[in-house]
C-alpha cells in the first residue's frame, strides 16, 4: 500500500499508525501547491479533493479522510484502537471529533482568504484542546494505550504549537510522551521534520493543513 502525504499535514497521523502497527508501506509525496506528486503524477487524478491523506491498496481500492484511513489502520491492528465492547464507537468518536471540530478550527492559517479569522482560531483552538486536556492524564486519550486517535491529535499539536496557540502543561507533557514513540521518531524523520520534543521548538516547520 502508498500513502500520499505532505510533510507535517494531517497525514502523518497515518504514516505514524502504518509504523506503530508494523505495516511496511510506500510514501509519496504531495506537492501541495502544484498538487503533482512526487513520482510527477497529477495528484487530482488519483484523489479529485485534492486533500492528503490517500491510502492507496495493492488491489486498487483508495480510501480518503483521516477517519477512514486511520479506522483501517487500526482494524488492521486492533492494538491501536481502544478495547473493550464500546472500543471502536469510541474511537470513531473521538477522531470524528478530531476532524471535524479540532481539525477544522485551524483551517484559518493555511486559507489566507481567511486570515482575518487568525487571532480568534488561536482561542478557538486553545479551548477544544482544553477539553480534552483532562483526557490525556493517563498517558494517552484512552489511557495507557496509544491509539490512532493520538498520531493524529499529535500531529495537530505540532500546528498548535507553531501556531502559537497556548497549550496546558499536561498536553504539553502529552506532546513530548508521544514524541518519544519510535514511530513518531521514525515518521518525523522521514517527512524531514524536526525532531520535535517540545511544543517549542517546531515553529520552523513548514505548515500544511
Ligand atoms: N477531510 C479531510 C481533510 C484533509 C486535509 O485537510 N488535508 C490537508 C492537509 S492536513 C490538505 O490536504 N490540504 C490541501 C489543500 O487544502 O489543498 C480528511 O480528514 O482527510
Amino acid at each position: 500500500m502508498k500513502l500520499y502525504y505532505a510533510p507535517g499535514a494531517c497525514s502523518l497521523a497515518g504514516r505514524i499508525s502504518l509504523h506503530e502497527a508494523g505495516i511496511v508501506a510506500e510514501f509519496e509525496r504531495v506537492d501541495m501547491k502544484t498538487k503533482i506528486t512526487e513520482q510527477g503524477y497529477d495528484y487530482l487524478s488519483i484523489n479529485p479533493r485534492g486533500y492528503v491523506p490517500l491510502l492507496a491498496l495493492d488491489d486498487g481500492n483508495a480510501i480518503t479522510e483521516n477517519i477512514a484511513v486511520l479506522e483501517f489502520i487500526a482494524d488492521r491492528d486492533p492494538g491501536l484502537a481502544p478495547g473493550g465492547l464500546l472500543g471502536r464507537t469510541r474511537l470513531i468518536e473521538i477522531l470524528s471529533w478530531l476532524s471535524t471540530e479540532l481539525h477544522v478550527a485551524f483551517r484559518p492559517f493555511s486559507d489566507s482568504s481567511r486570515a482575518a479569522e487568525r487571532a480568534n482560531a488561536v482561542d478557538v483552538v486553545a479551548k477544544l484542546l482544553e477539553i480534552i486536556s483532562e483526557r490525556i492524564n493517563e498517558l494517552y486519550l484512552f489511557g495507557p494505550r496509544f491509539t490512532v486517535a493520538d498520531a493524529y491529535l499529535f500531529a495537530m499539536l505540532r500546528w498548535a504549537g507553531a501556531y502559537g496557540v497556548p497549550v496546558s502543561p499536561e498536553m504539553h507533557g502529552y506532546f513530548e510522551r508521544v514524541a518519544e514513540r519510535p514511530s513518531v521518531q521514525l515518521a518525523l524523520s522521514e517527512e524531514g521534520l524536526p525532531d520535535a520534543r517540545s511544543l517549542i521548538d517546531i515553529s520552523s516547520f513548514e505548515a500544511l493543513i
